[in-house]
């Protein structure tokens, strides 16, 4: 079944600077789970209860316990063939961006390089008294520093909290220059992450949705392609790389 239509296929052939914006949903087929699907993380528990850092002083045991899960989660986890799509589409265009919402490290193991991580990552943690660090470190409870005793926490973006600066600007930049702009598995409700295809749209790029379902997205995409990011995205780099080597025949 063609995924893409003759002219989106266009102007990703001839796509220079080419962005792919990546949520939870890519990681499910790896059985991470989502967010907000039917199984997902928050139809469980609140996000206000875990992921922000007045719910981690409340009770930093029960926040830290439920990362350390997630951590062993990710870790069994291997990368899909949505993220080894992605490795390949690093390749294919003289400059690619991944910008990723996960925290799940799934993208680097996969091997894609030129990554941007928006919310941070799972492996890494550091010690909110002296700053120590304990990147891919095995943290277990009562998660206290060994320096100084104060609280470890995860290295990542909880709600309420800035983005870091540095991957900001490097996935705001991209957006802002993008030819195209893949946006795969998120339901674009995260902000400021979500602003990043409205940017990429208003300075010209194609937007390209891979979701499962309907989003606030999929109106202004160019094309909002239903299926799963693992199988659309093989798809799409097949369709691509026939179709450059069409061209330089
Ligand atoms: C900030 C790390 C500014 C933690 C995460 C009211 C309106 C608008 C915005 C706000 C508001 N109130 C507050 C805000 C701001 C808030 C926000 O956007 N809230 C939303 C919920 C309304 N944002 C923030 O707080 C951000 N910070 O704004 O600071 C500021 C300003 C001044 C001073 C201080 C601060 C910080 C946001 C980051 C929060 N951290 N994660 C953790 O992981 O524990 S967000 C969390 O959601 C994850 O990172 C996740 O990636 C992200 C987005 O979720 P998705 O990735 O989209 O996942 P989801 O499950 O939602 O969707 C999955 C999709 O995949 C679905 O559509 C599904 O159909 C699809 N799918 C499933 N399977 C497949 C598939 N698709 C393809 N193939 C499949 N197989
Ligand atoms: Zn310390």
């Amino acid at each position: 079944m063609k995924v893409i239509y003759d002219d989106i296929l266009e102007k990703m052939c001839s796509a220079n600077n080419v962005v792919a914006l990546t949520g939870a949903g890519i990681s499910a087929e790896s059985g991470v789970p989502t967010f907000r699907g039917t199984d997902g993380l928050w139809s469980k528990l609140k996000p206000e209860e875990m992921a922000n850092f007045d719910a981690f002083l409340r009770n930093p045991g029960l926040v830290s316990e439920w990362y350390k899960h997630r951590r062993e989660v990710t870790r069994i986890a291997k990368p899909n063939a949505g993220h080894y799509a992605l490795v390949d589409m690093e390749k294919m265009f003289p400059n690619f961006t991944l910008v990723t919402q996960n925290i799940d490290n799934l993208h680097r193991r996969a091997g894609s390089i030129n990554i941007a991580e928006l919310h941070g990552n799972i492996e890494k943690n550091y010690c909110l008294g002296c700053g120590r660090r304990y990147d891919g470190e095995d943290i277990d409870g009562p998660f206290r520093c060994g320096s100084c005793a104060g609280l470890i926490r995860p290295d990542i973006v909880w709600f309420g909290e800035m983005l870091p600066s540095d991957q900001w600007e490097i996935a705001e930049k991209a957006s802002e220059s993008a030819d195209v702009m893949f946006v795969i598995g998120t339901s674009a409700v995260v902000y400021p992450a979500a602003q990043l295809p409205l940017t990429a749209k208003a300075n010209g790029a194609t937007i390209v949705e891979i979701n499962m379902e309907e989003t606030p997205l999929s109106g202004l995409a160019d094309a909002s392609v239903h299926g799963s990011a693992s199988a659309t995205l093989t798809e799409i780099v097949e369709n691509i790389k026939e179709n450059i080597g069409e061209k330089s025949k």
